[in-house]
């Protein structure tokens, strides 16, 4: 069994993409099962096989503790460090080939504190691969596109996973994902672009951001997907398998 976590900020398609990748994975004949770990989830996209929402009631955590909806969040999300057991049961008894995790709406509660972490090192699979979704409409300008490489940076470096860069919405953003594309294969392109759209002290500060990420190859290739249109998804099931199955049935 292989564990596939979904994560990237809020709104970036986490939710839409586990539906739209286990229907994929499902029309190739790979038995694969969802996660929700999203404590405050309202409606999602898909019906969970295994829903982190029936060992914790955010809203009975509101009331006992008197707590607004963040307070709440971040207690709820805490919570799940100590459910890793029920999980694992509830997830085992599938006994799928993929399991799809997708985290909280708000990435911070999953990436920053510790209960995300010790979630994925504790759950046990046979591989985990995280799948990190940049927003292809925010990316389109360098600034944006930097700030969002820094935060999914950080979240490589905390989970210390096979990590795969996704740049979900192609489909809003038409040709101009091409571009943000263009500037991680040759990131001197991206080194114009900065050039040209930023003056002054801005044009320092994210000059020494984009050498400090390059520097440390944190600006690779991106995968550009739409979750909502299908688009992208050969490449990405493509890319999952090469990396959990060693290149072995990549057409899944
Ligand atoms: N056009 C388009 N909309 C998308 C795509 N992925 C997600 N969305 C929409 O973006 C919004 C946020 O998606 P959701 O999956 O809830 O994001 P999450 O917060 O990361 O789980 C929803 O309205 C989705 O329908 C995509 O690839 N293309
Ligand atoms: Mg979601």
């Amino acid at each position: 069994m292989y564990s596939l976590y979904v994560l990237g900020t809020a709104g970036s398609g986490k939710s839409l993409l586990t539906h739209t990748l286990k229907s994929w994975m499902v029309s190739k004949e790979w038995y694969t099962i969802t996660v929700n770990l999203d404590p405050g989830a309202e409606s999602l996209p898909y019906d969970p096989d295994v829903d982190v929402r029936l060992y914790i009631d955010l809203h009975e955590i509101m009331d006992k503790y008197q707590l607004g909806p963040n307070g709440a969040l971040v207690f709820a999300s805490d919570m799940i460090a100590t459910k890793v057991q029920e999980l694992q049961d509830d997830i085992d008894s599938y006994n799928a080939d993929y399991v799809i995790f997708d985290t909280p709406g708000q990435m911070e509660l999953f990436a920053y504190r510790p209960s995300g972490q010790y979630l994925a090192s504790n759950l046990v699979s046979d591989g985990k691969v995280l799948i990190y979704l940049y927003d292809a409409w925010l990316c389109r300008s360098p600034e944006n596109f930097l700030a969002l490489n820094l935060l999914a940076s950080s979240v490589k470096l905390r989970f210390r996973l096979p990590f795969l860069s996704v740049l979900n919405k192609v489909d809003l953003a038409h040709d101009e994902y091409k571009q943000v594309m263009k500037w991680t294969t040759d990131t001197s392109l991206l080194s114009s672009a900065i050039s040209e759209t930023l003056k002054g002290e801005d044009y320092s500060l994210y000059f020494s951001l984009f050498k400090a990420l390059e520097r440390n190859s944190f600006i690779t290739k991106l995968i550009p997907v739409s979750a909502a249109t299908s688009q992208g998804f050969m490449d990405l099931s493509g890319k999952i398998s090469m990396i959990l199955r060693g290149g072995e049935e990549s057409e899944a």
